[in-house]
C-alpha cells in the first residue's frame, strides 16, 4: 500500500484550516491536521516544498519510519512549523492505517481504557453575572467541567473575553474568542497584572458560592504572570479547589515552575505551545506540573504524543489535551482517539465547531452528557468534502497581542 497523491487543503469556513490528504494506490484517504493558528501559511509551505514530494511511493504503514525520516532527514529539529507538519503526515497515516484493518483508531492504539473522556468548556463574561449565565449555557449543553475567564476592572479586552462578548449580542452564537481575529494586523488587548491578581480570587470565590464545590473549574494564565506572582495566584485560588491552573508563567522556561511549585498545591498544566518531548523533560522529570497540554496536531502526531505521555505516566502527569477551534475537527479525533487508549487521560479541552467548519468536515464522535467519544468508525472518523472546502479561500488572521499601559508589548 504506497501513498499515490498528497493535497494540502486550505480552507476558512469559520476559521482558517490546514489539512493534509494522502490517498494511497488502494484508494483508501488519510488526514492529518496541520493548522497552526495565525501562522498557517508557513506549514502549507513546508508540506508544499518539502514534504509532499517526499511522500509519493512511500509504503503507507511505515508510519514510525516515515516520522523518524521526516524529523531526522531534515536536520534542523523541533519548532512547531516542522513539527504541524510531521504530525499532519504522522495522523494521515494513522487514519490510513485504521481503515486498512477496518477499525477505528484507538483500537490500534491499544483499544479504550475508558467509556468516554470528560471534556471542559470555555465560561466567559466581563462581569460576574454575565460569566454565571455562561456557566448555566454550559451546563445546560452537558458540561461537568468548565474552565472560567473573566474581564478584569479597568481592562477593555483580554484573553478569553471577547470583546463583544454580551451574551445579549450574541443570543445563539458560541462564544468564540480562538479565531485568530481576521485581519491584516493582531488586534491590541490591555493588560495589568496586579489588578488581575487581586481581582481572580474574588470571581472564583463567587463562582464556587453560586455553584458549589463539586464542579471542576479550569482557569488559564495565558503565559503573563512571573513566577513569583503565578505562585501568588495559586495560592490565593487553593480555597477555590481548581482542576486546573494553565499556562501560568511563558511556557519555553521549565525552570520558572520550581519556584510556583514551593509556594502552591493548586494544579498546574502547560505546553500548548511546545512541540517536543524536550520542552517537557525537565517538567515531568522533577513533576513540576500536573497535566501535558500539547496537541497531537502541534506535538509531531499521534506517535510522538503518546511517547510523551507515557513519559509523562511514570511520573503521575497526566493529558489535558489542547482543544480550542483552532484545532481542526481531524486534529480533535486524533486527540479522542489518543485520549481514550491512553492509560494516563486527565481532561479534554473541548470548544465546539460552528456549523461550516461542521459542513466542510464530517465527523463520528460523540458529545454525551460531558462526556465525548471518537466514535467507531474505521480510521480517524472524519470526512473532508472537498467542494465545501473550497468555498472559504484562506483569509489572513492573527492572534491578538498585548501592552501594558506603559505601551510596553506583555506576553499573550
Ligand atoms: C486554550 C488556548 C487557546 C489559545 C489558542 C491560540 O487554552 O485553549 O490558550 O485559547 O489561545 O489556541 O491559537
Ligand atoms: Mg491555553
Amino acid at each position: 500500500m504506497r501513498i499515490d497523491r498528497a493535497e494540502v487543503i486550505v480552507t476558512s469556513p469559520d476559521r482558517n484550516f490546514v489539512t493534509l490528504k494522502l490517498t494511497t494506490d488502494d484508494g483508501l484517504i488519510g488526514l492529518g491536521d496541520a493548522t497552526l493558528n495565525g501562522r498557517e501559511l508557513a506549514v502549507v509551505a513546508y508540506l508544499h516544498e518539502h514534504v509532499v514530494p517526499l511522500l509519493i511511493g512511500i509504503d503507507a504503514h511505515k508510519i514510525e519510519d516515515t516520522w523518524q525520516f521526516l524529523y531526522r532527514s531534515a536536520y534542523w529539529r523541533r519548532g512547531p512549523v516542522t513539527m504541524a507538519a510531521i504530525a499532519a503526515v504522522d495522523v494521515a497515516l494513522w487514519d490510513i492505517k485504521a481503515k486498512a484493518a477496518g477499525m477505528p483508531l484507538y483500537q490500534l492504539l491499544g483499544g479504550a481504557s475508558r467509556t468516554g473522556l470528560l471534556a471542559y468548556g470555555h465560561a466567559s463574561g466581563k462581569s460576574t453575572s454575565e460569566l454565571f449565565d455562561s456557566v448555566r449555557k454550559h451546563q445546560a449543553e452537558g458540561y461537568k467541567a468548565i474552565r472560567i475567564q473573566t474581564g478584569v476592572p479597568g481592562l477593555k479586552s483580554i484573553y478569553g473575553i471577547a470583546s463583544n462578548a454580551t451574551l445579549e449580542g450574541n443570543e445563539g452564537k458560541r462564544y468564540d474568542h480562538e479565531p485568530a481575529q481576521r485581519g491584516a494586523f493582531p488586534a491590541e488587548e490591555d493588560w495589568d497584572t496586579r489588578s488581575y491578581l487581586r481581582h481572580v480570587p474574588t470571581v472564583f470565590e463567587a463562582v464556587r458560592n453560586e455553584f458549589g464545590p463539586e464542579i471542576p473549574l479550569l482557569h488559564d494564565g495565558h503565559h503573563r504572570m512571573t513566577p513569583i506572582q503565578a505562585a501568588k495566584l495559586g495560592k490565593s485560588l487553593e480555597p477555590y479547589d481548581l482542576f486546573w491552573l494553565e499556562d501560568c508563567t511563558p511556557a519555553e522556561n521549565q525552570e520558572a515552575l520550581r519556584l510556583v511549585r514551593q509556594h502552591t498545591t493548586t494544579p498546574l498544566a502547560i505546553g500548548e505551545v511546545f512541540n517536543t518531548v524536550w520542552d517537557y523533560q525537565q517538567l515531568i522529570r522533577e513533576q513540576l506540573f500536573d497535566y501535558v497540554r500539547s496537541a497531537v496536531t502541534h506535538t509531531g502526531g499521534i506517535s510522538a504524543l503518546k511517547k510523551i505521555l507515557e513519559y509523562a505516566a511514570q511520573y503521575q502527569v497526566k493529558s489535558g489535551m489542547h482543544g480550542p477551534t483552532d484545532i481542526s475537527p481531524v486534529g480533535m479525533a486524533a486527540a479522542m482517539h489518543l485520549g481514550l487508549a491512553i492509560h494516563n487521560f486527565g481532561i479534554q479541552e473541548y470548544m465546539q465547531h460552528g456549523e461550516k467548519t461542521n459542513a466542510v468536515f464530517s465527523q463520528s464522535f460523540t458529545w454525551n452528557d460531558g462526556m465525548l467519544h471518537p466514535g467507531n468508525k474505521p480510521g480517524l472518523g472524519v470526512e473532508l468534502d472537498v467542494d465545501e472546502a473550497g468555498r472559504y479561500p484562506y483569509e489572513t488572521a492573527y492572534l491578538p497581542y498585548n501592552r501594558l499601559a506603559d505601551g510596553t508589548v506583555h506576553d499573550w
